[in-house]
């Protein structure tokens, strides 16, 4: 295995920034700090005036899912491969069984497709259906295959959406296993009945997606998921926190002393719903995702979020459909397959439009890229920090280098970039993944298959020995 010196850099972790130099060997950082001698057969890197930080962690991707009659443009090798060009160096993606599907039968399918990835990996599972079997196979993941988080998707409604019976049983199981729920917060009955009610006035083209999930449908997902969790007393994590309602019900929740986490998406945070007035069908349709962007105003709330420390991770959702995918639902919005992309270019969107504005340090960028979720998802320090004993998991980025984000020069195999025309200013000159160089000033080396399943042990057990809260409430008159 090599050897990589990166000299002269300044090192970011989540808790500060200091000058040092970083030794990589054998796939792990084994020495950080002023002045490193060069190894014999070391690689060098010159990292002069750039910064020296955590690999990204994209904690909410999709690749080559199978959904809405499709399956998407990226597999685990295309869409790594992407993530490494951006420095991201770890994705966290889903397994989701269909209703009835054994967990275990849906697990091995995903491993077996992940096997081709560039990057490491990692999964959630999600609970699309519930008996004594779904609640067996949730310890057998915690407990032998290193799966701690387990996803609900609150919308979807006759396909892969959850009752609220399913989210008691799955999150009190969470409890017992130390295990994190995480949610997809759309009301899916009201999400149903709009579409038919926005259908029945002749809207039909993607303009109509927006007005089918409003932010209210959100707001009260995230409030009605918070509260199952309060009463059990079990953490959860909220994905793509799109709006304000969504965003107020989780700063409420925790003022108030509860574990509730929230994560944004790069293309939430800078893309409103005027994309879905475009005279383009093509255009329009290539921005239908759940939940959908919203109205300006949503998205600096969303940023003062993450500066308040209220919203803690971001990501991108990445679930791309070409063109053609899309045109499924030309006659019809809600048949128009969701998903947008961004596993690239989030770390670059991200710094260009937080740090560079002065919303964000480089080190509160490198705990909402990377850090925050490695802690969250209990992989922190092997992953999310820059630091001695950790995976060599590394990007070296040149705050002065400058690129216009567009489809023609991205490496997804999707046809459409969410961030068409943006230039940003701040990006990846190097990726290092395990050790290696596998992206050097433009040069994609990713390697097929070289990508390493991580596991993630469940929360100490205090999880389990945690009374319910009815127990607590019963104790304690005040909280009655
Ligand atoms: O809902 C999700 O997270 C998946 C199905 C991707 N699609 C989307 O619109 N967000
Ligand atoms: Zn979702
Ligand atoms: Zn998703």
């Amino acid at each position: 295995m090599s050897s990589i010196l990166i000299q002269g850099g300044t090192v970011v972790n989540a808790d500060r920034a200091y000058r040092a130099d970083v030794l990589t060997q054998d796939g792990k950082i084994v020495a950080v700090g002023e002045n490193l001698p060069a190894p014999a057969g070391a690689t060098v890197v010159d990292a002069g005036g750039q910064y020296v930080m955590p690999g990204g962690i994209d904690p909410h991707t999709h690749m080559q899912l199978p959904f809405m009659g499709t399956v998407t443009m990226d597999d685990f090798f295309t869409g790594t491969a992407a993530g490494l060009a951006g420095g991201n160096t770890t994705i966290i993606d889903f397994v989701i069984p269909s209703p009835q599907q054994p967990l275990m039968e849906a697990y091995n399918t995903w491993r077996g497709w992940a096997e081709k990835a560039a990057g490491d990996y990692s999964f959630h599972m999600a609970i699309t259906w519930w008996d004594e079997t779904v609640k067996r196979d949730m310890g057998t993941l915690v407990q032998q295959e290193g799966v701690n988080s387990f996803k609900h998707f609150m919308a979807y409604k006759n396909a892969i959406m959850c009752d609220d019976e399913t989210l008691v049983n799955s999150f009190k199981r969470c409890m017992e296993l130390g295990a994190m729920p995480t949610v997809h917060a759309e009301n899916g009955e009201l999400v149903y009945l709009l579409q038919k009610q926005v259908a029945e006035m002749g809207i039909m083209g993607p303009e109509g997606h927006p007005l089918s999930r409003p932010p209210m449908v959100e707001g009260e997902a995230a409030n009605r998921a918070i509260a199952i969790a309060d009463v059990l007393n079990v953490p959860i994590y909220v994905v793509h926190v799109s709006c304000i309602e969504a965003a107020e019900a989780i700063a409420r929740a925790r003022a108030r002393g509860q574990r509730v986490y929230g994560e944004v998406l790069a293309g939430h945070l800078v893309i409103d719903d005027s994309v879905y007035r475009h005279p383009d069908f093509a255009t329009a349709a290539a921005h239908v995702m759940s939940p959908p962007f919203r109205p300006k105003g949503h998205q600096e709330f969303l940023w003062r979020g993450l500066q308040s420390g209220n919203l803690h991770t971001t990501a991108t959702d990445h679930c791309t459909f070409c063109a053609a995918q899309k045109a499924a639902g030309k006659d019809d919005f809600a048949k128009i397959p969701n998903g947008t992309g961004g596993v690239e270019e989030r770390l670059a969107v991200i710094w260009d439009e937080g740090v560079n504005t002065g919303r964000l340090t480089p080190s509160e960028f490198v705990a909402i890229t990377s850090a925050n979720t490695a802690k969250l998802f209990n992989i922190y320090p092997q992953k999310g920090s820059v630091s001695v004993g950790a995976d060599a998991d590394l990007v070296v980025w040149d705050p002065a280098g400058t690129k216009t984000l567009s489809a023609k020069t991205q490496h997804s195999k999707g046809d459409f970039n969410i961030f068409e025309g943006r230039t940003v200013k701040g990006i990846p000159s190097h990726t290092i993944s395990q050790g290696e160089l596998v992206f050097v000033q433009g040069d994609l080396r990713a390697v097929q298959g070289k990508g390493r399943y991580i596991k993630r042990a469940p929360f100490s057990s205090n999880f389990a020995a945690t009374k319910l809260r009815a127990e607590t409430l019963a104790s304690s008159p005040v909280l009655r």
